[in-house]
């Protein structure tokens, strides 16, 4: 938070400063990566972008923040199981960093303009910053703790629409076939009928801000990881809106399913998924 300055510099100043720079960087690599290499399965990919950016953000907070916890992608194993490990061995700290370098390496490496760098500061747990930058369009989205939510230095509000007839909802394919992309095609199934449209933008960062901006009514995603959500989960509660897991229970950093919304139509959302049996 603003107020809460260690070393001369604030927390989310350097939050700002870290996406900034690792967003402006991996727009100069955007169409020359040299290297790109599969993790989990085929869809999984990793470029030597995301972790140049990774090492480039937390050589930046260790500079500033030497006592601090860092929680990285790029820092963690493959696969589901390894990253519930990595959550479980820092949530706790009093302070963690939670970073996904690049948000959209899909994207990125098909130079399709939809990526982002994820931030967010969480102190024992909570997060208490989060900032999402979409160098492409030069939009940096920030939210603090208790004070709002800013995109381009302007204030956030989710939007208006109050039912999924009205809505236009983005969600993602996870890259999990056996397990969590099934389940959310039977969401998808379920909800293509029941709302205005849906968008698959391929940066479950990027959505949550854009739900926080009003732009989407509703995001929902399964077989997430904590990086790819914690910055956004702030911008969301701070803009208004609400955002659960697929079963309704409050965010945390270790919600995998997650749900997020304007607020006014999320019940109907939860309803419609559940019914689609998308959370089991
Ligand atoms: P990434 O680009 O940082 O990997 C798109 O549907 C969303 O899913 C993106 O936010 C993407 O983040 C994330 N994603 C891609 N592969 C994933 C995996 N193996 N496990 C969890 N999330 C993944
Ligand atoms: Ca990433």
């Amino acid at each position: 938070m603003s107020d809460q300055i260690i070393g001369g510099k604030s927390f989310t100043a350097v939050a700002i400063n870290c996406a900034a720079k690792a967003g402006e960087w991996i727009k100069t690599k955007l169409g020359n990566h040299t290297s790109l290499s599969l993790k989990y399965s085929a869809q999984d990919l990793v470029t030597e972008v995301d972790k140049g950016a990774e090492m480039m953000i937390r050589n930046l907070v260790q500079t500033h923040f030497p006592d601090h916890s860092f929680l990285g992608e790029e820092g963690v194993e493959p696969g589901p199981e390894a990253s519930t490990r990595a959550l479980q061995s820092v949530r706790d700290a009093e302070y963690l960093w939670v970073v996904d370098p690049l948000d959209g390496t899909t994207n990125f490496v098909h130079s399709f303009p939809f990526f982002s760098v994820s931030i967010a500061l969480a102190h024992r747990g909570e997060v208490i910053v989060g900032v999402v930058y979409d160098p492409i369009r030069d939009e940096l989205f920030v939210a603090e703790k208790g004070k709002g939510a800013y995109v381009r230095g302007r204030r956030m509000g989710v939007s208006s629409e109050q039912n999924l007839r009205e809505s236009l909802i983005a969600t993602g394919f996870p890259a999990d076939p056996n397990y969590a992309l099934p389940l959310n095609m039977k969401g998808l199934q379920a909800l293509v009928p029941q709302v205005r449209n849906i968008r698959s933008g391929g940066s479950a960062a990027l959505h949550m801000a854009y739900v926080a901006a009003g732009r989407l009514s509703g995001f929902w995603e399964l077989g997430l990881n904590a990086w790819d959500l914690a910055a956004g989960s702030l911008l969301v509660t701070e803009s208004g809106g609400r955002l659960t897991d697929i079963k309704g229970n409050p965010y945390d950093l270790g919600v995998r399913h997650v749900v997020a919304s304007n607020a006014h139509i999320h019940d109907e959302f939860l309803h419609a998924l559940q019914q689609a049996e998308s959370g089991n």
